[in-house]
């Protein structure tokens, strides 16, 4: 008899946890027991655009800014002669390559050629230019288009810490000659008549 009263009593108690919320301990149980429901309400993300963000491209070149190699010069064919990954329109020496940080090597500026150039030997009367001191000693190329009217040396060496580096022209015999100073992509050309000066 005493087991069957006390099973009756638990049922009470129970019972008393959902409706009497007599005691403050049954009453936090009861409140907690109705708490979890509202679970899917954290879950909408998937919703979200399925490309994601437009990427940067800030010259607007269709190349994104994370992949161009000139992020502020529009050049949608990413051209890059010299494969330093800087492309060929930001590149200061598009020839020479001068990957990351690097500096270019001095180039090409201009070269002088003495006018009028005159019949027999002109001692220095050209000379190359660079755009900043050579580095090191920097062989410059000089071509004649017509050596029996003017002849030039192969070369001109622009020595170490120098911008200018003087040639002798010789061999000059009357008639046009262009005479043609080349170092890496640069060129310089300069077309001359040569005359019988008095
Ligand atoms: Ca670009
Ligand atoms: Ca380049
Ligand atoms: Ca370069």
């Amino acid at each position: 008899m005493p087991a069957t009263g006390s099973a009756t009593g638990h049922a009470q108690v129970a019972k008393k946890c959902k409706k009497s919320k007599s005691a403050v301990a049954a009453k936090k149980k009861c409140k907690k027991k109705k708490a979890p429901v509202p679970a899917p309400t954290t879950l909408p993300p998937a919703t979200t655009s399925p490309t994601g963000p437009t990427p940067l491209d800030a010259d607007g070149d269709g190349v994104p800014d994370a992949t161009d190699n000139c992020v502020n010069d529009s050049n949608p064919d990413q051209g890059d002669a010299d494969g330093d990954d800087h492309g060929d329109v930001c590149d200061a020496c598009p020839q020479t390559s001068n990957p990351g940080s690097a500096t270019c090597p001095p180039q090409l500026d201009y070269m002088n050629v003495a006018s009028p150039l005159c019949v027999g030997s002109n001692l220095e009367a050209g000379s190359v230019v660079l755009t900043a001191p050579a580095a090191a000693e920097t062989a410059v190329s000089l071509i004649s288009s017509a050596p029996s009217v003017a002849t030039v040396p192969g070369s001109v060496i622009v020595s170490t810490g120098q911008t200018l580096a003087s040639f002798d022209i010789t061999g000059l015999q009357t008639g046009s000659v262009e005479i043609t100073a080349i170092l890496g992509g640069d060129q310089w050309v300069e077309p001359r008549d040569v005359e019988n000066c008095p």
